[in-house]
């Protein structure tokens, strides 16, 4: 009923619609309606209340509430469930949790903020309150665990063209999870799955990216951007939110009906790495030379100094 409030002073923002009109056009008394406000404004809609005309909407939290984000998306499947919390140590932590209590393909957990956000090989994400996406995907495709890094770069694309459209800004892709803004970081993803040898039980998708915030702590200044700094203004996340899902189910749907190949060609497109010099530590081995491609399998092919063709399923890149 909540909702069905807020979507009516959405549509009626230019002016007021008074406590009779709502409570008749939805069948709840007045009290019901006032209170519903009441509870409204509390979650940080600025909701003009007037004796005589009623109520207007003056403006809208900048929150990730399930009710904004559904506004923005046309999925059909990411997103029918959604979890919202306020604050929650980490999204890929709950939603593993979600997932073995058998939440559905496509369930999103969003947080404003992440006490204890994380990074790959337990390294932190930086999450503070209300300035960033981040949200973890819970996804049940049909695949082999050996496929399961194929939605790292599925995410990578899905996030580096949301970002491209909602901001006009051209992101490169680091292999494996890294988007970047002028060469530092925008983006992170953090892959994690259940599987069997033979089956995957769920893959759980985290996503972190940087929208709003102006500043970060010093241990990452250097390395860090976010689309604010990048693009000199303020963003709606529950839009860039909502623009993120819509990118990831369109490719999403292309890697369980076998089309690797077409999320490939566009990681090829935005990545910074190809043709170029890297040195890629992999758990204890420095590999250095070209980063010549990514095979159909989503590993990075790099030419070492002798000639010798080397293939990486995961590690960190520095670019030389
Ligand atoms: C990643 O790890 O880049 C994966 C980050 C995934 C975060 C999301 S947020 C939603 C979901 N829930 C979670 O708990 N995690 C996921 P990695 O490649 O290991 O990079 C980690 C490194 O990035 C850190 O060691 C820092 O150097 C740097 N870093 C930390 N916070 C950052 C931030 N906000 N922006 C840019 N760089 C950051």
């Amino acid at each position: 009923m909540k909702n069905e409030i807020l979507r009516l002073l959405k549509k009626q923002s230019s002016g007021y619609l008074s406590g009779e009109e709502i409570s008749s056009l939805l069948g709840v008394s007045r009290t019901a309606v006032w209170k519903h406000i009441k509870t409204l404004k509390a979650e940080g809609y600025i909701i003009d209340s007037q004796t005589k005309n009623g109520y207007r909407l003056i403006q809208v939290p900048d929150c990730l509430y399930p009710a904004e984000v559904r506004e923005y998306l046309s999925t059909q499947v990411l997103g029918r469930e959604l979890f919202y919390l306020p604050s929650v140590s980490s999204t890929n932590r709950e939603a593993r949790e979600k997932a073995e209590e058998g939440a559905e393909d496509g369930a999103v957990v969003l947080a404003e903020i992440q006490t204890a956000g994380r990074g790959r090989l337990g390294r932190e994400w930086y999450s503070p309150a209300q300035t960033g996406l981040w949200m973890s995907v819970i996804l049940r495709p049909e695949i082999v665990p050996a496929d399961a890094p194929k939605l790292t770069l599925t995410a990578a694309v899905a996030v580096a063209e949301a970002v491209m459209t909602e901001t006009g800004l051209n992101p490169g892709i680091k292999w494996p999870n890294d988007i970047l803004l002028s060469r530092k970081k925008v983006c992170g993803i953090l892959t994690e799955m259940k599987a069997d040898m033979d089956r995957v039980h769920y893959v759980i998708v985290g996503i972190g990216l940087n929208i709003s915030q102006e500043n970060f702590p010093e241990d990452i200044r250097d390395i860090a951007t976010s689309l604010t700094l990048e693009a000199e203004k303020k963003f709606n996340r529950a839009k860039i939110a909502g623009a993120v899902l819509n990118s990831l189910e369109k490719y999403y749907f292309k890697l369980i009906n076998n089309d690797f190949g077409a999320i490939r060609n566009e990681w090829k497109r935005h990545s910074v790495n190809l043709g170029h010099k890297v040195s890629v530590n992999t758990l204890g081995e420095v590999i250095e030379g070209i980063a010549e491609d990514i095979d159909e399998n989503g590993l990075l092919v790099v030419k070492e100094i002798g000639g010798s063709i080397k293939k990486i399923t995961a590690g960190d890149v520095t670019l030389r």
